[in-house]
């Protein structure tokens, strides 16, 4: 087999990519190591900066995502007993975000890549990377138990954290930087309207909470926990109780329902430089890790994947290297942006391990700083609808 571009991994940044490329009439095969079911399953991220609802748009997937894609123009913090709303528009010259399931978005890229008539392959097992460092990198993996070859010009290694293409790369090209968090996330999607008509980050002194949704009869939530906790410790009677107590305000109640998915995630921030190595590009998680609390992680594998698209179309277009040459310059720039951000939320909102009295007051003060300060509140506004140049 033969391709313009290999791409390895069928979440948001691989599938982004290939339809990117498609518009450009570039060729390119993407091998993903689970079924289609269970990638269109999978629940992980639900809001949607602009800029990526508008390039989801612009490549002809935005259909489904304009009718049930829920547009958001502002989020509440709440704290010491009161909430706050922070405006999207009136701080960001009109922008807003839009809540729409990370799978929803799959589901879409998936269809409109089949609907190209160009390869993707589930299940394709030990995908091996090789000549990454020469003009003919290859990638061998095994589909349908039949051991096959892909040559390509370029690899996109879109796999994610787990993936392998990061491993690929000779020891000592990359510096990795990175930071665990000592707490995780419980998340829970739930059969019940949402209490609010906006999400909730809730600073309690338990922990912090979250209330998002997916539809007008799905919520989801998320407490946090222990990164090692196991979901076991957590009948759903627990659960309701414990989000009862961090959100709790006068007059408000949280909707119960039936629990359908159930799981924690830990947290870390994570980031590789350089985010390439001869022909190979790394794009989204693969080369970048951001804890939730910023919203950020879709986004920017999103971004990513732009940049790489009008990079490999400048090189095939005009037989110009210099924007693949700048590819991990220019989209460093924007993951940093968010690793900051991503970090300063979690490290405002979440209670802190060992953290004394003192920590408190401080995240207290920075709380009512971002949500009485115009100034203050229009940073976090920016960042969190997310920003047009970095
Ligand atoms: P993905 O989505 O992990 O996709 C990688 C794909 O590669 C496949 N793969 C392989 N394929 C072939 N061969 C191999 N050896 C392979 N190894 C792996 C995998 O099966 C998978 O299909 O990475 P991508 O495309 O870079 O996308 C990144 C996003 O998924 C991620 O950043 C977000 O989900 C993060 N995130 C959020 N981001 C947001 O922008 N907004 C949010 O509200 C948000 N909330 C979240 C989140 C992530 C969460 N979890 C579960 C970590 C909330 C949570 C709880
Ligand atoms: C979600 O809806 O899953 C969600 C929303 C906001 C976040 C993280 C996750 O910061």
């Amino acid at each position: 087999m033969r391709t313009q571009v290999g791409i390895v991994g069928a979440g948001p940044a691989g599938l982004v990519l290939a339809q990117l490329l498609h518009l450009h009439g570039i060729d390119s095969v993407v091998l993903e190591a689970r079924s289609r079911e269970y990638v269109e399953r999978r629940i992980r991220a639900g809001v949607l900066e602009q800029g990526t609802v508008d390039l989801l748009e612009e490549m002809g997937v935005g259909d489904r995502l304009c009718r049930e894609g829920l547009v958001h123009e502002g989020i509440e913090l709440q704290f010491a007993g009161e909430r706050h709303r922070i405006d999207f528009p009136s701080l960001t010259g009109g922008r807003t975000i839009t809540v729409y399931g990370q799978q929803e978005v799959v589901k879409d890229l998936i269809a409109a890549r089949i609907e190209s008539g160009r390869p993707l392959l589930f299940e394709a097992e030990d995908v091996a990377l090789s000549g990454i460092d020469t003009e003919t990198p290859t990638v061998a993996f095994v589909h349908e138990r039949e051991r096959r070859e892909l040559a390509c010009d370029f690899v996109a290694g879109c796999d994610g954290y787990h993936g392998t293409c990061r491993e690929s790369i000779p020891a000592g090209v990359l510096t990795e930087f990175s930071r665990e968090y000592p707490f995780g996330w419980l998340g829970i999607l739930a059969e019940a309207p949402p209490s609010n008509d906006e999400l909730i980050y809730a600073y309690h002194e338990r922990g912090f909470a979250l209330h998002s949704m997916r539809s007008p009869t799905l919520t989801r939530l998320y407490l946090q926990c222990r990164p090692d906790e196991e979901v076991d410790e957590w009948p759903d009677e627990r659960i309701w109780d414990e989000l009862e107590r961090r959100f709790e305000l006068a007059g408000w109640t949280l909707n119960r329902g039936s629990i359908v998915e159930k799981g924690v995630t830990g947290m870390r921030s994570f980031v590789v430089e350089p985010m390439q190595f001869g022909r190979l590009f790394l794009a989204g998680d693969a080369a970048h890790i951001v804890p939730p609390t910023g919203a950020k992680g879709l986004n920017l594998a999103v971004a990513d994947v732009r940049v790489l698209a009008d990079a490999l179309a400048a090189w095939y277009e005009r037989g110009d290297d210099s924007p693949l040459a700048r590819y991990s310059s220019e989209v460093l720039r924007r993951v940093w942006r968010a690793e900051h951000f991503s970090w300063w939320m979690t490290s405002m909102l979440h209670r802190l391990e060992g953290g004394d009295a003192f920590d408190m007051k401080l995240q207290l003060a920075q709380l009512a700083y971002v949500t009485s300060s115009p100034p203050a509140a229009a940073s976090l506004a920016e960042n969190y609808v997310g920003l047009e140049r970095v």
